[in-house]
């Protein structure tokens, strides 16, 4: 892992995998296939790319139960425990319809609405993390949204993981389709004989996946696209190099194009930070992925200032950032962009993965120079109220007709005329 100054005006952003010409246009054959043809289409694509048969998608509830019986009880334990953290902190963003009455007597408001239907994708295999069906699942619930509908696709004998259906029954999720890949988006965003269409589609998932939400937005809501895990690191002297490190190879180990960067204002610390990481990498099962995320996307950025060190983290608009400085609380107010800040050395990135109950699903690739976690107003929508009384309308009638005469649209003016003007209230 490199040290690099920044006085050496690195350039720090990431690009997106918009995925190739080929891969953008497999996507768009197989929305088409399922969307002309159903149930059909996702059958012969589950035989193609999962290589089984299924009789039926629909996961039953003998499955289910078979899923919580292979789970312990301590197994069981960790995820309500979870549940219950992320439930909280969500519950604290709920927001009510608002409605405020002016001096004219005109009321105006905003009305929350939950949606109707979300979908949430779950990937198959070594990705299948029960966190992220929590970190999905809750804010939809919480949102009030009705119909939650999982899908993920299933593993050669057939079944999901009983990890992932025990978590979704322990969230309380009853629809739950053994289907996966730009399919079961297609399924989701069209509808099949048996799966009925959603709103909006969130969760992570392959190339094939993002591409497939990306070609149905529009259709439906998505979630962003999420890239490969990040974190960045500010540090002073103060930063103590085998956490840092540790935390680092925490987002490293996820996949070989994860990212960890350091900035500090301490060469000391850069050098030790990059001994650390590279003893403590030897150790870990996931070593191949983790030292191909070091090599190739991580490194240690060194600063001669805070200030400096700052301006290069709020450039690096990263999906993790970790303050371990004397006072992290100062800094804080400075930071711009990130898509959650822990603060002190005891907050590690898992701790926010797993536990503490903010959302896990992040803004990557500096895209949180715009967006936000995934949040609980991500499942509702809101409706403007306007209710004029007769002496609102009365008073600014006039206005109003001539602002649409402005226009050259002489019927909008007639419509609000018809009701008659000042003192007429008839
Ligand atoms: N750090 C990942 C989320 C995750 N970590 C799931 C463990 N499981 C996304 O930023
Ligand atoms: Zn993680």
């Amino acid at each position: 892992m490199k040290i690099i100054p920044l006085t050496e005006k690195p350039s720090l952003r990431r690009s997106v995998d918009q995925g190739t010409g080929t891969q953008r246009q497999a996507v768009t054959d197989i929305l088409e296939q399922v969307r002309t043809q159903g149930d059909k289409a996702l059958h012969q694509f589950t035989q193609q790319f999962d290589g089984v048969t299924l009789e039926d998608f629909r996961v039953s509830e003998s499955e289910k139960q078979e899923a919580v019986e292979a789970v312990s009880a301590v197994e069981r334990d960790i995820l309500r425990e979870a549940i219950a953290n992320i439930r909280d902190f969500h519950a604290r963003q709920r927001e009510e319809t608002w409605i405020t009455t002016k001096p004219d007597g005109s009321i105006l408001g905003q009305k929350v609405t939950p949606l109707d239907a979300a979908g949430v994708y779950v990937p198959g295999g070594r990705a299948a993390y029960p966190s992220s069906i929590m970190m999905n699942v809750i804010p939809a619930q919480t949102a009030g949204v009705e119909r939650i509908v999982m899908v993920s696709p299933p593993q050669k004998n057939g079944k999901l993981e009983p990890i992932v259906l025990a978590c979704a029954v322990e969230l309380g999720v009853e629809e739950i389709y053994k289907v996966g890949g730009a399919h079961a988006v297609a399924a989701l965003a069209y509808g099949t004989e048996t799966i009925a269409p959603v709103d909006k589609i969130t969760g992570p998932g392959n190339i094939f996946v993002a591409l497939a939400k990306q070609q149905v937005y529009g259709t439906v809501d998505i979630d962003m696209i999420a890239g490969p895990s990040e974190v960045v690191v500010l540090a002073d002297e103060t930063g103590r190099a085998d956490y840092i490190a540790a935390d680092m190879l925490s987002q490293a180990e996820h996949d070989p194009m994860s990212s960890a960067v350091l900035v500090t204002t301490d060469t000391r610390l850069a050098e030790e930070t990059v001994r650390e990481v590279e003893r403590q990498l030897q150790s870990l099962p996931k070593k191949e992925i983790a030292e191909k995320a070091i090599d190739e996307f991580s490194c240690v950025y060194t600063a001669d200032t805070m200030e400096e060190a700052v301006a290069a983290v709020n450039e690096l608009a990263a999906e993790h950032l970790e303050i371990h400085t004397a006072a992290p609380w100062e800094i804080l107010p400075k930071i711009r962009h990130a898509g959650a800040i822990f603060l002190g050395e005891a907050s590690s990135e898992p701790v926010g993965d797993y536990f503490a109950g903010p959302n896990h699903v992040l803004p990557t690739n500096g895209t949180a120079r715009f967006s936000s976690p995934l949040l609980v107003e991500d499942f509702t929508k809101k409706s403007s109220i306007i209710s004029y009384s007769r002496e609102a309308l009365a008073d600014h009638g006039e206005t109003i007709a001539a602002f649409a005469r402005l226009e050259n649209l002489e019927a909008h003016a007639r419509a609000v005329e018809i009701r008659g003007g000042k003192g007429d209230l008839s």
